[in-house]
């Protein structure tokens, strides 16, 4: 049986295939994605208004992509205090968002009453605000530089109020690529068990993976196969989300970067391999805002948000210093023939735009 039967007859795509779906023209991959996409969710994208935080920079981990982290290339160091970072939270919800989405280095001055303390600040403030917070990787930070256990992290983390985790710090789960990309970063596998834990703890969470560098495709599709399994364990992944690698300001060399063919088939490929993950996000912060609205039709459902600020991928090119304004967000969506629909972070729909 080919592949494009095998998908047509909801097989399970193994590695052998998935790199055979690369293979295929981008329009039959196209459409084998869409098929999927519409089976789970018609014509719907989704998005949520919400705001991201950086509210460190100093880390002491060295990821050869970041372009982020105070260094030589960006020499800005910053800490907000915990009042700024509520001031932030309360003046974007106040303006209609609904979710903060917190993402900070590995600053070991900062301290742990920092980093747990703001979320117990925003909820004091705000106690129906999401907080979505924590990369595994800043957990693996926390507990290594503090000597508590992944589980004594991430109970404190429920304490604090944290609702949902980013997906963040996943990149490539192939070791050997991840020692050369971020070494000293948590482990592939300390990433999936981390999620299990949380998972385990009825909190749901989503996954990201880093491509478009050094990587090849079988180191991709490993990477969503790794995600897959843990999903049949846990059915905690709310979401997949491919990153496109931002080139400036870093310290990683890249010889060939993704053409927006390459970009559009790999989401192709996790809409087939990931049957189980129920949403595929287009993050138009790395995929630029023209592509993701392309990528409705390779298999993505979700758009991310109206974001307001961003710094992690900014600092690397990305366009999203700004966010973008809700009117525009919902008419792109809308001309581009799909139905923009606000879900909460959770994906429970809000409201048919
Ligand atoms: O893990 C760092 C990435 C991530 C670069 O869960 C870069 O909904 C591209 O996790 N080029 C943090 N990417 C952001 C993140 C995220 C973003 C949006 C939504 C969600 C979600 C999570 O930023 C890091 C890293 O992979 N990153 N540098 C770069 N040069």
């Amino acid at each position: 049986m080919d592949v494009v039967e095998k998908v047509r007859g909801g097989e399970r795509i193994g590695l052998e295939d998935a790199l055979k779906l690369y293979e295929l023209d981008l329009f039959t991959l196209g459409e084998l994605a869409d098929e999927r996409r519409r089976a789970l969710h018609g014509k719907k994208t989704y998005f949520n208004i919400n705001r991201h935080i950086n509210p460190t920079n100093i880390c002491k981990d060295v990821c050869k992509f970041c372009a982020y982290s105070a260094s030589r290339k960006n020499p800005n160091p910053y800490t907000m205090p915990i009042e700024e970072i509520v001031q932030i939270a309360k003046s974007s919800w106040e303006k209609g968002a609904k979710e903060v989405h917190i993402v900070s280095a590995h600053n070991p001055e900062a301290g742990l009453e920092w980093y747990l303390g703001m979320f117990a600040a925003i909820k004091r403030e705000l106690p129906e605000i999401h907080v979505k917070a924590l990369t595994a990787a800043e957990i693996h930070f926390l507990s290594e530089e503090y000597g508590l256990s992944h589980d004594e992290i991430l109970d404190r983390m429920v304490e604090s109020g944290v609702d949902s985790m980013p997906g963040g710090g996943a990149e490539i789960f192939d070791e050997e690529v991840r020692d050369y990309i971020c070494k000293g970063k948590v482990s592939s596998e300390g990433w999936l068990a981390i999620h299990r834990k949380w998972h385990e703890r009825g909190k749901m969470s989503n996954a990201t993976m880093l491509f478009g560098h050094v990587e090849t495709r079988a180191h991709r599709i490993d990477h969503m196969l790794r995600l897959r399994a843990l999903q049949d364990e846990t059915g905690g992944f709310n979401c997949f989300i491919p990153l496109v690698y931002q080139r400036e300001n870093n310290y990683l060399k890249v010889e060939e970067f993704p053409t927006g063919q390459e970009i559009l088939k790999t989401m192709a490929v996790a809409r087939i391999v990931l049957d189980n993950i129920p949403h595929l996000k287009a993050y138009w912060v790395t995929a630029t805002i023209n592509l993701a609205l392309i990528a409705q039709e390779y298999g993505a459902n979700d758009l991310d948000g109206t974001i307001e600020r961003e710094s992690i991928q900014a600092a690397a090119g990305a366009g999203s210093a700004h966010g973008m304004p809700l009117e525009e967000f919902v008419h792109l969506i809308k001309d581009s023939g799909f139905i923009p629909v606000e879900r909460d972070s959770l994906y429970n729909e809000l409201k048919v735009w």
